[in-house]
């Protein structure tokens, strides 16, 4: 049994579940063995899309393969409407699999830690809240920084002395 961190993005609305943060708290409704949730937080976009998006990270326990909850997560974006498009382009529902304990795993469809983590605070914020001391298994520092310290670091004045 593992637990997973999957991040959870929107930034369109869906017919049904409404804005964004209700898209989001319906995708939180149908993850399977979700075990805790971060606050569900607005957040400017990164790239090319032109709306606000409600980001959140929820903690799930998974007794299968990444790539098998992959493929489930990518059925639930197509399953809430999600329809290919331009990269980081607007979309109903982005999940990604951004941590699995200290599993590192480099494939063509899938690589845990998500690479962009540490630079994001949409994934660090909402990750200190649900996981504070989880050790991503490839910073350089020893001991490796915990989600906590990757927070910390990227919101350090760039320049600025550490002591
Ligand atoms: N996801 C992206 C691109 N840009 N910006 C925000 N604020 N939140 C996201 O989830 C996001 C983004 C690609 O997945
Ligand atoms: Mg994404
Ligand atoms: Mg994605």
């Amino acid at each position: 049994m593992a637990i997973v961190h999957v991040a959870i993005g929107s930034n369109r609305c869906h017919g049904r579940f409404g804005r964004p943060a209700g898209v989001v708290r319906a995708a939180i409704a149908a993850l399977p063995g979700v075990v805790r949730v971060s606050p569900i937080i607005a957040t400017d976009p990164l790239g090319p899309g032109t709306r606000r998006y409600a980001n959140a990270v929820v903690a799930l326990e998974w007794t299968g393969s990444l790539p098998d909850l992959l493929d489930v997560l990518k059925a639930m974006e197509r399953h809430f409407g999600r329809r290919p498009g331009q990269r980081w382009g607007n979309r109903v529902l982005d999940l990604d699999i951004i941590a699995a304990g200290q599993q590192v795993v480099k494939t063509r469809h899938l690589i845990v830690p998500h690479p962009e983590l540490t630079r994001r605070r949409f994934v660090l914020d909402p990750l200190v809240a649900v996981a504070p001391d989880w050790r991503h298994p490839m910073t350089c520092a020893v001991p490796q920084l915990t989600a906590r310290q990757l927070r910390a670091r990227l919101l350090r004045p760039k320049g600025r002395p550490r002591a």
